[in-house]
């Protein structure tokens, strides 16, 4: 393989979300296994803003991959070429039955490029899909007429700002294409703006003061998903099981309880496996990692997890997401799991962003890894870690999936692929590592826990990980029971 040049080195970088010096690049550039180093620097996005010569030589350092990346680069091309001749992966593609599409998927249509910084188209596609969903029901009037209106007022916008009042009511700031303007909230409606967030899309119903320059709020609207609705139910009766967070490479992936699991499944009549993000354990997520590491290689934790996906029955449809723990951007939407680490998977394993609309038999199962649940935990008082559908259920109620800019990485696509367009009939997530299903009106949610034992990183955060659970879900009737391995 020739090296890359350094431009496109700095390109492929940016796609990734970093930034290079070009020192950086050309170290980068004098190396055989250009491409896997810069997939390692990836998943350092959150430690490395910008990526100096230094991290890049203490990279290689490290790595000494001199045979082993050799293989991989080939491995990579091979699969390359036989992708071309059957891609498994991607939007809106069918699968060989036709019962499996996969849509809002970011894999191969992302538009990030150069300008990574740029946040505005996303921002605007954003306001534009939800304020949407709230003008049908609300018929706002536009931040920039308010200088002609007095009295009763109702306006659609982003919020900008959210924060108590030294009185101890809360103000929000809010945004419109044409301008912004402050909201208060008093008495009732105080507990329902403590669990809006920054950056979420919302209606508000109130009064204009005297001055025009602050609204007193009588109502807030939330996008929301309808109480009641026809619900899309497979005809056929097929049933998919749904897992997450597998872990493999760690220390505390639990092998048995995964044992246990696939002798069930091979069993039963399960027709579907759809699993949320975080197979492998991954190489550099947080410190101290590598002391809890029994597969130090991320190329090996993914052969390892493909020879897991090989014992489990060969007609089971199999449908992966990524996490934050898996070899992709860390900015979501995430892609899906790159070429070069699928090459040892079985062929019913197919490849799909985080997030990904995955329609089984007719019925919509919304995957998304869940990393923004921390930041719902964090920000909202009624959303915990022990109880991971509580936070679920604000993302429905906003309908998106992170909407809190700054503290969810996001990718400035011109899409928001994490605005929840269509309803889904399932919001499927993990992340959290602890299990929850509940119905919210019209969707079901379920949080799939985790196949990892507690860490010592989450024994230090005091995480009660709940571990070797399944939920199945019969596509007819959208029962879902949570099984414990
Ligand atoms: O997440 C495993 C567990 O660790 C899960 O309960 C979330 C928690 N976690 C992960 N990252 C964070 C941050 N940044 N803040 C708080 N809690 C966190 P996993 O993705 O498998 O590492
Ligand atoms: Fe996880
Ligand atoms: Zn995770």
């Amino acid at each position: 393989m020739p090296s890359l040049e350094e431009e496109e080195i700095v390109d492929k970088l940016l796609d990734k979300g970093l930034n290079a010096t070009s020192g950086a690049a050309r170290s980068l550039a004098n190396q055989e296994e250009t491409k896997a180093l810069i997939t390692e620097l990836s998943k350092r996005h959150g430690d490395i803003p910008v990526v100096t010569e230094e991290h890049v030589n203490k990279l290689i350092e490290t790595k000494k991959p001199e045979k082993q990346a050799k293989e991989i680069t080939q491995r990579g091309d091979a699969v390359a070429v036989e992708q071309r001749a059957s891609d498994k992966s991607g939007t809106d593609q069918q699968s060989s039955t036709n019962k499996v599409v996969v849509s809002n998927d970011v894999t191969d249509h992302s538009t990030c490029t150069g300008e990574f910084n740029d946040f505005v188209a996303l921002f605007r596609d954003r306001y534009e899909q939800l304020s949407g969903t709230l003008r049908d029901r609300i018929s706002p009037r536009t931040i920039g007429s308010l200088t002609n209106a007095s009295g009763g007022v109702t306006l659609v916008g982003a919020v900008n700002d959210v924060r108590p009042t030294s009185k101890g009511n809360r103000l929000l700031e809010i945004e419109d294409t044409t301008g912004r303007i402050r909201v208060v909230a008093s008495g009732d409606l105080i507990t329902e703006v403590e669990q809006v967030v920054t950056d979420e899309v919302l209606g508000v119903e109130g009064r204009l003061s005297d001055d025009g320059g602050v609204v007193f709020a009588d109502q807030i609207h939330h996008p929301d998903v309808p109480p009641r609705r026809e619900p899309r139910k497979s005809e056929g009766g097929g049933k998919a099981v749904l897992i997450s967070d597998l872990h493999v490479g760690s220390k505390a992936f639990q092998e048995d309880r995964w044992e246990a699991f696939t002798g069930w499944l091979e069993g039963t009549d399960t027709d579907y496996l759809l699993v949320a993000g975080d197979l492998v354990e991954g190489v550099g997520v947080y410190p101290g990692q590598q002391k809890e590491l029994t597969i130090v290689d991320v190329y090996e934790q993914y052969s390892a997890c493909a020879d897991h996906f090989r014992n489990l029955p060969t007609d089971l449809e199999v449908i992966v997401i990524t996490g934050n723990h898996d070899s992709v951007r860390l900015a979501e939407p995430q892609p899906a799991l790159p070429q070069e680490f699928r090459e040892p998977f079985p062929d019913n394993v197919r490849f799909a962003g985080n997030p990904s609309l995955v329609d089984v038999e007719g019925v919509k199962i919304l995957m998304y890894h869940g990393t923004s649940l921390n930041a719902f935990v964090e920000e909202v008082p009624n959303a915990t870690v022990k109880d991971p559908v509580s936070g679920m259920r604000h993302m429905l109620r906003k309908r998106h999936l992170a909407p809190m800019y700054g503290k969810v990485r996001l990718a400035p696509e011109k899409k928001d692929y994490l605005v929840i367009d269509e309803i889904p009939d399932i919001l499927h997530c993990g992340h959290l590592h602890t299990v929850g299903a509940e119905r919210y009106n019209s969707v079901t949610m379920v949080n799939t826990g985790a196949w990892q034992s507690q860490t010592e990183y989450q024994k230090a955060v005091n995480i009660e990980p709940d571990v070797g659970f399944a939920a199945v879900l019969d596509l007819k009737t959208h029962n879902v029971t949570l099984k414990e391995f």
